[in-house]
């Protein structure tokens, strides 16, 4: 980390900062962050993600400062924040070098300055610690939002297997740099939008459970949007009501794509099963909790495939741990 900061403090060319498609909190959180602080150092710097950013998010500071890629724009180094590898950007960058910052598991080395810790809350809590280190007095109330906000969602607010007394001793730094988490909870959790709820309730409709309730699935063909008015990035967080059932121990959800053939797969575990077995079975991948993959077929081809997929899962896992 102290080789980076050195390293980032030296450079005086361009710096890109950019994240993954389909952005989320921690994505962009850690990519405004860092933004903000190597401005106040006099950097040439610039963000840039190829997707919008989710309507959720619009309150972070400085949000509008983020511009669009691609870009025919060649940078001297690149900053890849909250994802794999330079390939999760969704289209080429052009860079003399990547650094790559960054809590999932596995993924591409991009340069010898990168910063991964799998173990972090969030590539939000990554940064922090950077920016803590190279100079705690510039980090103000905005960069201290952008921190605390991807702290929060990739955490689940503060419920997920990954809090650690680091993560709360971080929230209550943030919090006494001027954070107001209720404003911020608020934002992110309490704006969803009408038709998210009209595809929710479409969506709970299709539960299904088997293997005397340990597997939940949940299904939205592609009907289920056009009677919303709602998109596919709608969907978002739904499986996690499939998941909260008591006893349930894989949960998932299929979404129709628009060649009404693909069904995107996301699988949620509690810890006991390793969904990304299943879903690496499919040609996808993830981690033990949380993964995904897609499959070709009909409704109930799928359906079924999973199930059984799931249940072979169930008897290996839940077996080893009697
Ligand atoms: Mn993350």
């Amino acid at each position: 980390m102290i080789a980076l900061i050195n390293r980032l403090k030296k450079e005086k060319r361009s710096i890109l900062i950019f994240t993954h498609e389909n952005p989320d909190a921690d994505g962009i959180g850690s990519m405004l962050a860092l933004y903000e602080f190597l401005k106040k150092e006099g950097k040439n710097v610039e963000c840039r993600i190829k997707d919008p950013v989710p309507h959720v998010l619009d309150f972070l500071p400085d949000v509008d400062k983020i511009q669009k890629l691609p870009t025919e724009k060649e940078y001297d180094l690149a900053i890849l924040v909250d994802a794999a590898g330079s390939f999760r950007a969704g289209c080429e960058i052009k860079a003399k070098e990547i650094i790559r910052i960054d809590h999932h598991i596995g993924g591409n080395k991009e340069s010898n300055y990168d910063f991964i810790d799998t173990y972090a809350p969030s590539t939000t809590f990554l940064v922090a610690k950077i920016l803590r280190y190279w100079d705690e007095e510039k980090i103000d109330e905005n960069i201290a939002t952008n921190l605390y906000t991807g702290l929060l969602t990739d955490t689940g607010s503060f419920r997920y297997n990954n809090v650690t007394e680091e993560a709360f001793e971080l929230a209550e730094f943030l919090v006494k740099k001027g954070v107001d988490p209720h404003y911020i909870s608020n934002m992110v959790y309490e704006r969803n939008k009408l038709s998210t709820i009209k595809l929710l309730q479409l969506t709970l409709s299709t539960l299904r459970l088997y293997n005397e309730n340990k597997i939940a699935a949940l299904i939205v063909p592609r009907n289920f949007l056009k009677q919303t008015g709602a998109i596919e990035e709608e969907t978002e967080g739904f499986v996690n009501y499939a998941r909260s059932i008591e006893g349930v121990e894989v949960a998932f959800i299929m979404i129709q794509k628009e060649d009404l053939q693909t069904w995107r797969v996301s699988l949620r575990g509690k810890g006991n099963v390793d969904v990304r077995e299943i879903a690496e079975k499919f040609g996808g991948g993830g981690h033990r909790d949380a993964a995904g993959c897609r499959i070709k077929g009909s409704q109930e081809e799928v359906l079924e495939k999973l199930v059984n997929a799931a249940k072979q899962q169930i008897n290996k896992d839940l077996a080893v741990s009697v």
